[in-house]
C-alpha cells in the first residue's frame, strides 16, 4: 500500500528491506542446496561420498551471515528511529499551528469512531484534517480495545479503555484514506472502518466551523422541541 506521510515512508522502506533480505536468503539457501545436490550426485546404486570437514567454508558462511544480520539490525534501528521523529507542520499546512501539532481526540466505541476537534465540533466515521500538518490524535475507548489503523498515514495504534494513547503523524498529500478495523472488538468489528480526508487548510477551517454550527442548530432544535412539549 502506498504511503502518504513521512513516517509511513520509513515503515514502507523498512518493509521492503525486510522483504528483500528474506528473498536473498531464500534464493541463496535454495541455490546452495541445488548446487550441492547436483555437484555431489552419486551413481544409481553406488554409495554416495560422505563429506567431512569444510571448516573454513563454515566460517566464511557464518561471517557473511553475521554481517548480513548486523546490517539488518542497524537498518532496522535507523528506520524505526526516523519513523518516530516528531512530524512538523509545513508551509502548505495550517498556518495557525506552526509550533505544536493539531490536537484531535479519537474515541472508539462499538463500532464507530468519533472525532473531537479543538473548536468543539465533532464528527463520526470521517476525520477531516488539513494537508501538510502535524496531527496528534489522542485515542480513547468507551468500551473495549479498538485499533486505529490508517496505514497510508500513520502507524497502527490501540484505543484502550481508561488510557490515552497518542499517535503523531504528518498529513502528506490531499486525498481520502480508508482505515480498516485491525482488532476483534466485538460482533460488528469488521464494519468499524474510518476515513481520513486530507484537505486544504481553508477547507478544514470551513469544515469544523460548519460542523459546529450544524451541531448547535440541531441541539437548539431539540431543546426547543422539548420546551414546546413535542417529542423530538
Ligand atoms: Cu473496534
Amino acid at each position: 500500500m502506498a504511503s502518504h506521510s513521512p513516517g509511513t515512508d520509513q515503515i514502507d522502506t523498512l518493509f521492503w528491506i525486510g522483504f528483500f533480505a528474506a528473498a536473498i536468503l531464500i534464493v541463496a539457501i535454495v541455490g546452495a542446496l541445488l548446487y550441492v545436490v547436483r555437484r555431489y550426485r552419486g551413481e544409481r546404486g553406488a554409495e554416495p561420498r560422505q563429506l567431512l570437514g569444510g571448516r573454513r567454508l563454515q566460517f566464511r558462511v557464518g561471517a557473511v551471515l553475521t554481517v548480513f544480520a548486523a546490517l539488518l539490525f542497524i537498518l532496522g534501528i535507523v528506520f524505526t528511529d526516523n519513523a518516530r521523529e516528531k512530524p512538523s507542520t509545513g508551509d502548505a499546512g495550517l498556518a495557525s499551528l506552526k509550533s505544536e501539532p493539531l490536537k484531535i481526540e479519537a474515541t472508539g466505541q462499538q463500532w464507530l469512531w468519533r472525532y473531537d476537534y479543538p473548536n468543539g465540533a465533532f464528527s463520526y466515521y470521517k476525520l477531516v484534517v488539513p494537508v501538510d500538518t502535524a496531527v496528534e490524535l489522542s485515542l480513547e475507548s468507551t468500551d473495549v480495545v479498538h485499533t486505529w489503523n490508517v496505514e497510508e498515514l500513520a502507524r497502527k495504534a490501540d484505543a484502550v479503555p481508561g488510557k490515552t494513547n497518542k499517535v503523531l503523524f504528518s498529513t502528506g498529500d490531499e486525498g481520502n484514506y480508508v482505515g480498516d478495523s485491525a482488532t476483534l472488538s466485538g460482533q460488528a468489528y469488521a464494519a468499524m472502518r474510518t476515513e481520513v480526508e486530507v484537505v486544504s487548510p481553508e477547507e478544514y477551517e470551513e469544515f469544523v466551523e460548519t460542523q459546529l454550527e450544524e451541531i448547535q442548530t440541531a441541539q437548539e432544535t431539540v431543546v426547543g422541541q422539548i420546551e414546546n412539549g413535542d417529542t423530538p
